[in-house]
């Protein structure tokens, strides 16, 4: 028998992966024998980036403070400008990177099925000014890559690629961090890998690899050489230690996820109005960082905002990514490719998305329960 009492303590939309305290204080103390917290060349610094390196299956990784930082380095580090063509559909960090840049943004509709970019409306919104397309990998789905690539070919632009979702992604085995000219992942507590706060570029070309290097640590080639004006990108020990620790149980923690999203979705398969973001494509290896629906007002009787409150009520905390859509933000809807009729699916799936709680603590019951609480309120809904 389900019970519709409200959880005793909120469930929220995640939890971080936390490993054993041991294991984590045993490596701190390595750092407190060395005394050094921060340097590129750290212990803690070096074991992480080559564990990563066989992890996201890339030649290249950089490890930064943070995924925005990285993401404002990846532009810097191909010198883009004037426009880069980019999806309204994600978080806050994205555009906001470009007009660190000073580049604007050009916002593109997505594809229906994806959520992503949608590379059939990509070429019309090319101009002279046009230096880079980039696309997010949105909840861990990949973009079109191969098509955006041809894109880019075509035209001579650069790619670059906030998959900041996307931590161990696969296509056909390929690691999704290889596809584009730079990618970024983001470390932030709230993703299936962290380090607390945190981010890496990764990438295949050498040259890039130099330019990064300078960017992230002031622009620094020796004590007295400074080659570009370049920022304080860099992670620290006590983070990277984290990173080791917490990689150990990543596997563990997306095998829980998997289970987890399957359970949501056997518990809520046929409940109209309600269906799950996005389809299983069989050469991607998802990492299952989030467990998305969309609510069709019309069949399920209440609206995705009405049901996120309701959920509330049952101390169950759902957050509604991404919505508001970027290209509707105060500083971006006076730009032309920001207008609603441009980004007509971008606008309606924004209005429908919630992302329901998903984290290994979780156990199959409380996804039963929470499937429970969504198919009663569907019920109240139909009633009234
Ligand atoms: N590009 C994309 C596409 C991104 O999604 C992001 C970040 C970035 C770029 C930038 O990367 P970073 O610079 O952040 O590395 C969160 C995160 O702050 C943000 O990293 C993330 N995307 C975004 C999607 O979500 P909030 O404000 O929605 O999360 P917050 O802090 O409210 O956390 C959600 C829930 O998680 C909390 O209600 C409780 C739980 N939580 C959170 C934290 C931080 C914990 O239990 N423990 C914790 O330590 O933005």
């Amino acid at each position: 028998m389900t019970s519709y009492k409200p959880f005793p303590e909120p469930i929220y939309v995640t939890r971080p992966l936390l490993p054993p305290l041991e294991e984590f204080t045993e490596r701190l103390k390595d750092i407190w024998d060395s005394q050094m917290l921060t340097n590129l060349l750290g212990t803690q610094h070096t074991a992480l980036e080559s564990q990563l390196q066989a992890k996201l299956r890339v030649p290249y990784v950089s490890l930064f403070n943070n995924g925005t930082i990285a993401l404002i380095v990846a532009c810097q580090s191909l010198r883009l400008s004037g426009e880069v063509i980019t999806t309204p559909f994600t978080f806050a960090a994205t555009p906001h990177v470009l007009t660190w840049n000073n580049i604007k943004p050009i916002f593109c509709d997505i594809d229906p099925e994806t959520l992503t970019i949608d590379v059939n409306k990509i070429e019309s919104l090319i101009t002279p000014q046009t230096t880079a397309i980039m696309g997010v990998h949105v909840y861990g789905t990949p973009c079109e890559v191969e098509k955006i690539q041809e894109l880019a070919h075509l035209y001579g632009l650069r790619v670059i690629y906030d998959a900041a979702h996307a931590f161990g992604v696969n296509i056909n085995g390929r690691g999704i961090g290889t596809y584009g000219d730079i990618s970024m992942f983001s470390f932030h507590a709230t993703k299936l890998f962290h380090t607390a706060e945190g981010g890496c570029l990764t990438y295949q070309d050498e040259h890039i690899q130099k330019r990064v290097m300078y960017l992230k640590n002031f622009g620094f080639k020796s004590e007295e050489e400074v080659m570009m004006p370049g920022i304080n990108g860099k992670m620290n020990e006590i983070q990277a230690a984290l990173g080791v620790v917490v990689l150990r149980y990543v596997e563990a923690e997306r095998q829980k996820r998997k289970l987890l999203t399957r359970v949501y979705r056997h518990s809520l398969k046929g409940v109209p109005g309600i269906t799950f973001v996005t389809k299983k494509r069989h050469s991607v290896r998802a990492n299952y960082t989030y467990a998305i629906i969309r609510v069709d007002k019309k069949q399920f009787g209440i609206s995705r905002d009405e049901l996120h409150e309701k959920l509330k009520e049952y101390n169950v905390i759902t957050r509604k990514y991404f919505y508001p859509l970027c290209s509707n933000y105060a500083c971006y809807n006076q730009l032309p490719s920001a207008r609603r009729h441009n980004l007509p699916v971008a606008n309606q799936v924004a209005r429908e998305v919630l992302s329901l709680p998903l984290y290994g603590q979780l156990t199959s019951k409380d996804i039963e329960k929470i499937s429970a609480i969504i198919k009663k309120l569907k019920k109240r809904a139909s009633q009234n």
